[in-house]
């Protein structure tokens, strides 16, 4: 029998590389999108157009309670990942109340969904969190791992410490297949361009390019430890393949700053960061997370999961693909750089 699956944030970073590997799994794919003015699909394209569609879109929100339980009683998912959020650290600041809605109650609203079904169709459904390392905010212990406490930082923070803590109790009080991953900071060429592993990399190819002269950043002594998001979406799915749900830390065990990734990313290219990147205290946080450095030895032993890709690996393929959008905006602008390029 086909699986089924339904992906909240499936137009996001994370999102697109699930769908694709489930897809390939053999799955039905549902997603979940939010309607706006713009399509917002860029990044799963390539899954929902074509000679064979497969992944299947449907409107919703987790503002909107009622019309998540419509979707999964409509779908009957066997597995469902809650990776939507509003997931920028630095916007949760400036719009609180709401990253709690959607961030801290849109996974009570979705855990209700399931509860009611599973109780109406005696069938399980097995559930996936985005937690993140975020949680851990003003580390107590490094590195961090499954039991070291939590402390946010951030309204973000708190609000999925919030969306890790209920999944826990509704696991442990309903008997729920609910598993959370805490996640530290993984990236790919489709992370969103106000994350700073993606503002370096665009910002630097198209400085390489003459199409912009500066980078301003906040605190380059930040430390993370990042890996890549086509790796990590392989963690989630083992999650849910296991017969106890149960709580992994999925990081690389690596730590760099972003100093490093500026200077890594610029020397690729043949340049200096220090001519180019300025500091702008705007992108300074009210309270900032130092440093991330995670301990994933519970996932690699229990799980089997091995990341395939290493750090430097990481920058040169995000370089890569920055440097051929460049390309692209260069040749649009008749500049030069384009002209060679094309
Ligand atoms: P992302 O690229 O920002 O994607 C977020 C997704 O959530 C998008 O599809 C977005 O839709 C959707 N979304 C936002 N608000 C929504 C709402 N009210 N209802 C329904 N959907 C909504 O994030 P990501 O990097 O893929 O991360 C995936 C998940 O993992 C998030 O929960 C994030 O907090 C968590 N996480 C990420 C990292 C990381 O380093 N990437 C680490 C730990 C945890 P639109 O496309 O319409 O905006
Ligand atoms: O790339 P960032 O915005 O990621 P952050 O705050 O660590 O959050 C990401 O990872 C979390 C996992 O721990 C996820 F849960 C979350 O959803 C998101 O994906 O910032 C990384 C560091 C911060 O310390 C920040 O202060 O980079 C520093 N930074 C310095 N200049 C900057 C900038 N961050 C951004 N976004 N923009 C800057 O100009």
């Amino acid at each position: 029998m086909q699986k089924r699956a339904l992906i909240t944030g499936v137009t996001g970073q994370d999102g697109s590389y699930l769908a694709e590997l489930l897809i390939a799994k053999g799955y039905a794919v549902h997603g979940l999108r939010r309607r706006s003015s713009t399509f917002g699909t860029q990044r799963i394209e390539h899954l929902i157009f074509g000679e064979s569609p497969s992944l299947h879109l449907h409107y919703g929100d987790l503002s909107d309670g009622n019309g998540l339980v419509r979707l999964i009683r409509e779908i009957r998912p066997h597995e469902v990942y809650n990776l939507a959020a509003q997931s920028h650290v630095r916007v949760s600041f400036d719009q609180p109340a709401y990253t709690a809605d959607v961030t801290a109650v849109g996974t009570l609203r979705l855990l209700e969904a399931i509860r009611d079904v599973q109780d109406d169709t005696g069938e399980q459904i097995r559930f996936y969190q985005a937690s993140s390392s975020e949680m851990f905010g003003k580390v107590v212990e490094t590195p961090q791992k499954e039991t070291t406490p939590f402390y946010p930082r951030s309204p973000y923070g708190v609000a999925k410490v919030y969306g890790h803590w209920i999944t826990v109790n509704y696991r442990e009080s309903y008997g729920l297949h609910a598993s959370c991953g805490i996640l530290f900071n993984h990236e790919s060429p489709r992370r969103g361009e106000t994350f700073v592993t993606r503002k370096i990399t665009r910002a630097a190819t198209r400085i390489k390019l003459g199409l912009q002269d500066k980078l301003f950043l906040g605190n380059l002594d930040a430390q993370r430890d990042w890996g890549f998001a086509g790796d990590y979406v392989e963690a989630m799915w083992l999650m849910l393949q296991q017969d106890e749900a149960d709580d992994y830390v999925i990081a690389m065990n690596e730590l760099y700053s972003v100093r490093d990734f500026c200077e890594q990313t610029f020397s690729r290219l043949g340049m200096d960061y220090r001519d180019h990147v300025e500091i702008d205290p705007r992108y300074y946080r009210p309270a900032e997370v130092d440093l991330l450095l995670g301990d994933s030895t519970k996932a690699r032993t229990r799980l089997g999961w091995t990341p395939q890709t290493s750090f430097a690996e990481l920058v040169d393929m995000m370089v890569e693909g920055d440097l051929e959008l460049a390309r692209q905006e260069a040749v649009i602008k008749g500049l030069p750089a384009g002209r060679k390029a094309a």
